[in-house]
């Protein structure tokens, strides 16, 4: 058989040994997270038929209105792990806090909490754009048996075992990693089948790609608007090419098959950017250096900063290792 024939089921457990702390805890959680992952696609795949589409009338913790499709990948993800009893805590961009399980009669000897964006880019949806989800896992600090607390879920970015994210695009695909190598999968639709078709994904070594969105250009930091020229200046190998697609997993997916940077800087009305640092950019930045490439706020490692809440935002800069870096050298100038 070879490699392209493995499932990611086999895949996993042909892992599992690799793991150092591995009792088939991690196997069965990640295992969860691919089921859950193909009730969401069936319900995301079928958004433009049933009247699933549009607001649900109730904002989330950042008073953005959430979508429909938003609030159902929520719950699908949340019962699935909750009735397995495989983690201990989860705490999800949808939600304002997070969630401790206790499990039914037993006490809950689970180690490890999930913390997750259900359906990142959900306003893609209407316009029939690729969304995805993303995930990040911690071994819990708290003793195994007592509730967790919020310190489980405050670890730094540099402490996850595993991450991922599932891209509902042309094709549906799992993209992960438990700290060896990122693989992905893509789902065969017609068995439920996820295949491994991108074993070991790697950044090229050069990027050609910039993904920011530039209409917030006049509020962007000085760093990054010398950048932007940068990107654009005939000289070299650039000018690079914008693409943008506004689907954070997407764009990310897209940079690391073909080289690219993606950044959502701060800007002079959001001065901490807009996307989350516990459920976007951690997991995003874990697989990037996994892959080879680096994720910064601009001047620090993102997988360094140790979280003070839940649903913290901070800029962020992704890619290609070279292109953060040319990226970070405009920041300390213009500091
Ligand atoms: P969301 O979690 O509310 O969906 O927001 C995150 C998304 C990212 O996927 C995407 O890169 C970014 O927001 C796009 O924001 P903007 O429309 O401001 O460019
Ligand atoms: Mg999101």
């Amino acid at each position: 058989m070879t490699q392209q024939n493995k499932t990611l089921g086999e895949f996993i457990i042909n892992k599992q040994s690799e793991f150092k702390y591995s009792s088939g805890e991690l196997t069965r959680l990640i295992n969860s997270i691919r089921l859950a992952g193909k009730i969401v696609n069936h319900e995301v795949n079928k958004a433009g038929l049933v009247d699933i589409l549009g607001t649900a009338g109730e904002e989330n913790i950042q008073g953005e209105d959430q979508q429909k499709l938003d609030v159902y990948a929520n719950e699908v993800f949340i019962k699935n792990l909750v009735n397995r009893e495989i983690v201990c805590g989860i705490a999800s961009e949808e939600e304002d806090d997070f969630i401790a399980i206790q499990g039914n009669n037993k006490k809950n000897e689970n180690k490890y909490v999930v913390l997750m964006d259900p359906l990142d880019g959900s306003s893609n949806i209407d316009v029939n754009v690729s969304v995805g989800t993303i995930f990040s896992i911690y071994r819990r600090i708290t003793p195994v048996g007592t509730p967790v607390t919020i310190e489980d879920f405050l670890q730094p970015g540099k402490n996850q075992v595993a991450a991922g994210y599932i891209v509902y695009g042309t094709s549906t695909m799992i993209v992960y990693s438990t700290g060896h190598g990122v693989n992905g999968f893509t789902l065969n639709p017609a068995i439920g089948t996820y295949y491994l078709s991108h074993p070991n994904m790697q950044f090229p070594d050069k990027g050609f790609i910039y993904s920011v969105n530039e209409g917030n250009y006049v509020h962007f930091p000085k760093g990054v608007k010398e950048y932007i020229k940068y990107c654009q200046e005939e000289e070299d190998d650039r000018p690079y090419t914008s693409r943008y697609i506004g689907s954070l997993v997407s764009d990310f997916h897209r940079n690391m098959i073909k080289g690219g940077i993606y950044f959502y800087p701060s800007t002079s009305k959001s001065p901490n950017g807009k996307l989350r640092l516990l459920y976007e950019c951690n997991p995003m930045a874990f697989l990037a250096e996994r892959a080879g490439g680096k994720a910064s706020d601009g001047f620090n490692r993102i997988l360094d900063i140790k979280p003070t809440e839940l649903h913290q935002r901070v800029p962020f800069f992704c890619g290609n290792k070279d292109m953060v870096e040319t990226l970070e050298s405009f920041m300390k100038k213009n500091e």
